[in-house]
């Protein structure tokens, strides 16, 4: 990580050393608040109407009052993009319930916290992309949406991390989470989808997903390749008897899943669809999304 970052703090923006959040935040206290992970591609921010549509939805659902307006919070996102000078980027949003007392109750949290960070994208290798990941499904069930709703993109995570978890022990980079019914729902950080037949399968948000922003793109760019795509539900052996298997995320895009729990899925190898919406979902980012440079900035 660079050491010249600018981070958005609070409507300001302000060195990354000198970047401070309190130890009584309750976003570091209790997991209590809400974040956003967006890419930046050639100068543009992909789909940012869409993630920040999904921030204040999770604000919602955690009845937390974001203390600026959509508008505002679009300007302070390619604001901070610009003062770090990065036409491919990642950017993280995290809004928080912000300082509070040692209790629980948010009532005693005011004000919450808004930062904004700009980095670069943490890739996962190419071998990665060429060969295809290698999954097994975990021990630990994904929380289903009557306890923390996976739709909601909280600060708390140590349901995704005990997986992570289990992945390292495994030493695997990503791992398939099923949720309570044994429904194959989601990766630790990923959606995921199965070909079969020529039919592209991803789980329904009602099974306890995070609503990817990258599998909604993978759906829409499949419609227009005239590629058969729903919703449904699965369970491991639709996975091990998958034609193809692939997860999309933001950070990840469309990675090719050939393993899972020791069985070859298909060919062993990334499958023709996936490769074809590969490319597809390259063009698009790259063609696609809100300029950072050529507006005006815009500060309070
Ligand atoms: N499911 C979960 C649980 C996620 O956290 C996705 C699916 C994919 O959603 P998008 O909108 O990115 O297509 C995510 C992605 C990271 C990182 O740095 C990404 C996520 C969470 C934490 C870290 O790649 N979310």
């Amino acid at each position: 990580m660079a050491e010249d970052r600018w981070i958005y703090l609070n409507g300001e923006l302000v060195p990354k050393a000198e970047a401070r959040v309190s130890v009584f935040d309750h976003g570091f206290l209790y997991g209590d608040g809400i974040f956003e992970g967006i890419r930046v591609y050639g100068g543009r921010v992909f789909k940012l109407d869409e993630h920040l549509r999904r921030l204040y939805e999770s604000a919602k659902a955690i009845l937390l009052d974001i203390p600026l307006d959509p508008a505002a919070m679009k300007a302070a996102v390619l604001d901070t993009t610009r003062k770090n000078g990065l036409a491919d980027a990642y950017i993280r949003l995290v809004v928080s319930r912000g300082p509070g007392d040692l209790g629980l109750d948010p009532r005693r949290c005011t004000t919450p916290t808004v930062l904004i960070i700009v980095d670069e994208v943490a890739l996962y290798p190419p071998k990665v992309y060429q060969e295809g990941l290698e999954l097994a499904s975990v021990s630990i069930r994904r929380m289903s949406p009557e306890t923390i709703n996976p739709a909601i993109k909280s600060l708390n995570y140590l349901n995704n991390i005990l997986a992570k978890i289990e992945a390292n022990q495994r030493g695997l980079a990503e791992v398939l989470m099923l949720n309570q019914q044994g429904w194959v729902v989601e990766g630790t950080g990923d959606n995921v989808f199965i070909v079969k037949d020529g039919e592209l399968i991803t789980p329904p948000p009602y099974v306890g997903i995070l609503n990817g922003i990258t599998r909604q793109v993978v759906m829409q760019l499949a419609r227009e390749m005239g590629l058969p795509c729903r919703e449904a539900i699965f369970n491991l052996f639709d996975v091990y008897n998958a034609d193809e298997c692939f997860l999309t995320g933001t950070a990840a895009e469309i990675v090719p899943a050939v393993r899972c729990d020791g069985r070859q899925i298909g060919s062993g190898q990334p499958g023709a669809i996936t490769l074809r919406l590969t490319e597809a979902f390259q063009r698009y980012a790259r063609s696609e999304g809100t300029p950072v440079w050529g507006t005006e900035p815009v500060r309070a």
